[in-house]
């Protein structure tokens, strides 16, 4: 386990950066739930609420050149990489200035120039997209690295297997990041993960696997910071696993009865925002300066909700746009 005490703590605006990342993840994500109940949003949603110490840990660690794959509960990991807030929302909303002309919505969201390689709807192959990407990065020559990211759930699918494996074997660029949030779908983690660390299962393929703290989002971030380091000197993979909680349902609307009642009340004190601002002081940080920038971040995502819903939806023409490729050449 990574420990939560460095031995000098990062500089001033270093944590306020991790903290702004946090506190944007959380105003979305709550825009998002607010957006959803009033049944402005079609399809699923899937809300990072809670994890938002793990995301902004990790992204906040990449360089602009660095890739991202990300998941179903993608928001966050969007978000902290560089996606824009308003196109992210007009997305949800299908407006079409959204990431994919509103036809997509949160599952697809994608930006290439940030790094962000897309969110997934398939369970695991953020893994098998990320060693793809991580394998174009050492073929072109380039010193960045990708962070794939998956969840505690994916681990056991085959794809992780073999992404883990082919990206050992060719000491490829990447960094495998694992939301361990207790819960896939309605299963507790006991129930899918036959070992107490899903870290654990770097031994199997020889690279480095550790365990981090997901509340803190310093732990996460020097974790991530000296694994990607190591991967775009060449040094090959790490597993890293970040112990996080999922305050909210699998969906938005799960009734979530596989949680007792003391957990569905008490699960929000395991808080990645409260935790830093209760460390401000023995981190040199001024509790003032923390509530600047949390009223910073939420008015720049009610901003960017205003904006959304002001856009247009998609016209039917764009229905099959960018669906089918051109016909070859003859
Ligand atoms: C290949 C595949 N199998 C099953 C599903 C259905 N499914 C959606 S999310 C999910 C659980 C994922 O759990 P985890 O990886 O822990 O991610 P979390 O939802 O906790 O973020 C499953 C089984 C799917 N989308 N894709
Ligand atoms: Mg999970």
């Amino acid at each position: 386990m990574v420990s939560s005490v460095p031995a000098s703590p990062p500089p001033q605006e270093e944590i306020l950066r991790l903290f702004r990342l946090m506190c944007e993840i959380r105003a979305f994500e709550l825009a998002v739930v607010a957006g959803y109940k009033e049944g402005e949003m079609p399809g699923f949603v899937h809300v990072s609420l809670g994890q938002e110490g793990a995301a902004a840990g990790a992204c906040g660690a990449l360089e602009p050149g660095d890739l991202i794959t990300s998941t179903h509960r993608g928001h966050g990991h969007c978000l902290a990489k560089g996606a824009d807030p308003g196109r992210m929302m007009a997305e949800l909303h299908a407006r079409v200035d959204g990431y994919g002309k509103g036809r997509s919505g949160s599952m697809h969201i994608a930006d290439v120039a940030a790094g962000v390689l897309g969110a997934n709807g398939i369970v695991g192959q953020s893994m098998g997209l990320g060693v793809g990407a991580a394998l174009s990065l050492q073929v072109n020559g380039r010193k960045s690295c990708v962070v794939a990211f998956f969840g505690e759930g994916a681990s056991g699918s085959g794809i992780a297997h073999e992404a883990m494996n082919m990206a050992a074997i060719w000491r490829l660029p990447i960094v495998f990041f694992c939301e361990s949030n207790r819960y896939a779908e309605l299963s507790p983690y006991e129930v899918h993960v036959s070992l107490a660390n899903v870290a654990d299962r770097a031994a199997a393929y020889g690279f480095p696997g550790i365990v981090v703290d997901g509340e803190d989002v310093l732990a996460v971030h020097r974790a991530v910071t000296e694994a990607a380091m190591r991967a775009r000197d060449g040094g090959g993979p790490t597993l890293i696993e970040a112990k996080t909680y999922r305050w909210h349902g699998h969906y938005e609307g799960d009734p979530q009865a596989y949680k007792t009642a003391e957990e569905r009340e008490n699960g929000h004190s395991l808080d990645p925002i409260a935790r830093l601002e209760e460390r401000a002081g023995e981190l040199g940080v001024a509790p003032a300066a923390l509530a600047k920038v949390r009223a910073e971040a939420e008015a720049r995502i009610t901003e960017a909700v205003a904006w959304a819903k002001e856009q247009q939806g998609p016209a039917l023409s764009l229905l099959d746009e960018d669906v089918y490729a051109d016909a070859p050449h003859a």
